[in-house]
């Protein structure tokens, strides 16, 4: 697994963006942010790859669980895999 943070960093460096975290920790997998993971963030990363709705940023870091830097179906897969207990972690 990733570290988030040092991979937000790495971004706003290459970026050049100045940044300010908002919270220690984004729950990779809590992709509407109500700290908890469940078939709603799936939902949500498929209404936003069907350009339906767009999710916040912390949205964005949450849902790129495969740490690919793209969300893509894979990461809503992984996520109900996540959920069914076919894998352990995000
Ligand atoms: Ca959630
Ligand atoms: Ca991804």
């Amino acid at each position: 697994m990733h570290s988030l943070n040092s991979y937000i960093h790495k971004l706003a460096v290459q970026q050049g963006w100045s940044y300010q975290l908002i919270s220690d920790e984004i729950l990779m997998g809590d992709v509407n942010g109500d700290d908890d993971i469940d078939i709603n963030d799936v939902t949500c990363i498929q209404l936003h790859l069907a350009y339906i709705r767009t999710l916040s940023s912390e949205g964005v870091l949450a849902a790129d669980v495969d740490g690919d830097g793209v969300i893509s179906i894979n990461d809503a897969t992984k996520i109900q895999k996540y959920l069914v207990g076919i894998i352990k972690s995000l």
